[in-house]
């Protein structure tokens, strides 16, 4: 059964990000709880901002589950990435992914991989090289997840963020590359809404390898506020079998308090037919 999540940031140099609560785990997670959320992801600064006993206590009494911890802060606040030319920042770039999994890893939940792909033909660095730099940390880190029983979540991203991958068909053709076959990928509506031909294709052929899922509209708001048609979507969800979750990664449109209730109401519509 698809479950429900909902997005936390903690990451005050990601403002106007499209994450639904802001700044207050306990706040973020009373509201999950109270809408009827199965889950929150989290995207914390690092893994040392989040105290793990805090957060494993603020789930247990919510009765949530973790659906998933963001790396993205290692690019907005570190800039780092695992494609960067010199090799100690590409180091520095897994080392913060690792501590991530180490976050959220003993509460089931994988890390996300998106941002921190970085980007080729810039720094001087060419697309076989990136492509290389991204597919050995890919097995590194898809690898050390195993210790947890989670995969490693990878997102293909719209152009203008990234161009190592952005369809879930390039997506496929790189994780069916790699020896691990612990890396899963990360369907994000709305950078799929860019770039896909057909969503609900793309979900389709992409069987097996979907591992989380951004629920979220055309305009980044939250699903129902423009003008993707879900009901496709869900259908090529159920038609494959993806039972993991569907996460809130919208902007707080109009308010946080809104977007969250928006979003559980589309999700029930969509996935609790
Ligand atoms: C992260 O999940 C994402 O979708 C990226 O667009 C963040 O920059
Ligand atoms: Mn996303």
């Amino acid at each position: 059964m698809i479950r429900s999540a909902v997005t936390i940031s903690l990451v005050n140099e990601a403002r106007g990000g499209p994450f639904v609560f802001w700044d207050n785990l306990a706040a973020g997670v009373r509201k999950a709880a109270e809408l009827g959320y199965d889950a929150v992801e989290l995207f914390a600064p690092s893994a040392d901002a989040v105290d793990p006993q805090t957060l494993k206590q603020l789930l247990v009494d919510h009765k949530l589950t973790l659906a998933a911890v963001g790396t993205g802060a290692g690019w907005v606040r570190g800039k780092l990435h695992l494609t960067l030319p010199d090799a100690a920042k590409r180091a520095e770039a897994r080392a913060f992914i690792k501590s991530i999994i180490d976050l959220g890893g003993p509460l089931g939940a994988p890390a996300i991989i998106g941002s921190m792909q970085g980007r080729h033909s810039v720094d001087g660095v060419d697309q076989p090289t990136a492509r290389a730099w991204l597919v050995e940390a890919l097995e590194e880190l898809g690898d050390y997840a195993r210790q947890y029983a989670t995969p490693l979540i990878y997102e293909p991203l719209n152009r203008y963020e990234t161009n190592m991958v952005n369809t879930v068909e390039q997506g496929v053709a790189l994780l069916k590359s790699l020896k691990t076959r612990n890396v899963l990928l990360l369907a994000d509506l709305f950078h799929m809404n860019i770039e896909e031909v057909d969503t609900a294709a793309a979900l389709r052929a992409g069987r097996g390898y979907i591992g989380h899922v951004h629920f979220v509209d055309s305009n980044r708001r939250p699903a129902g506020d423009g003008h993707i048609n879900f009901a496709p979507i869900a259908a090529a969800l159920e038609e494959i079998g993806y039972d993991r979750y569907a996460s809130a990664e919208a902007l707080p449109w109009p308010d946080s308090d809104a977007a969250a209730k928006q979003t559980i109401a589309a999700f029930k519509k969509y996935f609790r037919r």
